[in-house]
């Protein structure tokens, strides 16, 4: 699942300088995905890597890919505007970038604050596995992090886990429960493109085996208020997910992107310390998120 870029497109890709991007709306311009899918296609080998990509993330047993982009943001800069472009350019082949928090630009920095809940997004420990936005109607299909800078102390590496397998190794009478809209978690307001607050949900939607989200995130067993028998089974998916875990560090200039109706993501604690890390100097990931175009095979 993880993806090279072969040296003859890297030499290109760094001449290649692409225009910035517009938005339609909180989503990425139909016209600078034209643009950008121009320019790069021109570019060697570009079509089979990012075939490669959608390969890795949509095909049979697949569901997340790393693209290693390290020379390229080693020659460019991670954070710099050209760097990013491309990236927007790849993950615009995947689908259709865009943000559910309509103040905020595409990219949302996830840095280390060690004073927030240690189980969240930007805390310092054990991040459990989740799907992004679980609580909404139609969370994003995908959810990508460009890591920036990892954990200087070594800490942190990301955790992922096939949910349908997870759920296929649990008990009739778990899934059941599971199937029951007895869950919910967090709070939702002021997002876009992602539906509507759905409070409760059940995890298991009903769509075929192997299809539609599995809406979960184990961050509900410590933080909702669930009935005995339905945490329970919430507790047996989150032990099956980290018997089938992967775990791997990102490095700096990965692109992790994550098929969200077949793979729950996490990640593991940073390593003890961080109060003496300098922020600037802290793991830093960059989120972006992306709504697949109908039609594409890649909706269950
Ligand atoms: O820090 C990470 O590697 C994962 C963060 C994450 O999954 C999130 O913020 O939603
Ligand atoms: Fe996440």
């Amino acid at each position: 699942m993880f993806i090279d870029i072969p040296n003859e497109l890297e030499a290109s890709l760094i001449d290649c300088s692409l225009s910035p991007w517009e938005l339609d709306g909180s989503f990425l311009a139909q016209s600078t995905m034209a643009e950008y899918r121009t320019e790069l296609t021109a570019t060697p080998q570009f079509e089979e890597t990012t075939a490669a990509l959608r390969h890795a993330l949509n095909g049979v047993g697949g569901g997340y890919a790393v693209l290693r982009l390290g020379n390229l943001a080693k020659a460019l800069g991670t954070r710099h505007d050209r760097f990013l472009r491309l990236v927007m350019g790849f993950a615009a082949e995947v689908a259709v970038p865009f943000s559910p928090f309509p103040r905020w630009p595409l990219w949302k920095d996830i840095g280390v604050k060690v004073d927030k809940d240690p189980g969240k997004s930007s805390g310092i420990g054990y991040n459990a596995f989740h799907m992004d936005l679980v609580n909404a109607t139609l969370p994003p299909d995908f959810t990508t992090l460009l890591c920036v800078r990892r954990d200087p102390l070594g800490g942190g590496p990301s955790i992922l886990s096939d949910a349908h397998a997870a759920v296929a190794r649990l008990s009739e009478d778990s899934r059941a429960l599971l199937a029951e809209s007895a869950y919910h978690y967090g709070t939702f307001f002021d997002l876009f493109g992602v539906g509507e607050e759905y409070k409760p949900f059940p995890i298991l939607d009903g769509a075929e085996p192997g299809e539609g989200f599995v809406r979960f995130t184990a961050k509900m067993l410590e933080r909702s208020q669930l009935g005995q028998a339905h945490a329970d089974a919430a507790r047996e998916l989150a032990e099956e997910l980290v018997r089938g875990q992967v775990c791997f560090m990102l490095q700096s200039g990965d692109y992790l992107i994550v098929n969200q109706r077949r793979f729950l993501h996490g990640r593991q604690a940073l390593h003890g310390g961080q109060e003496t890390v300098p922020v600037a100097d802290r793991r830093l990931l960059l989120q972006l998120f992306l709504r697949a175009r109908v039609g594409d095979g890649s909706v269950a």
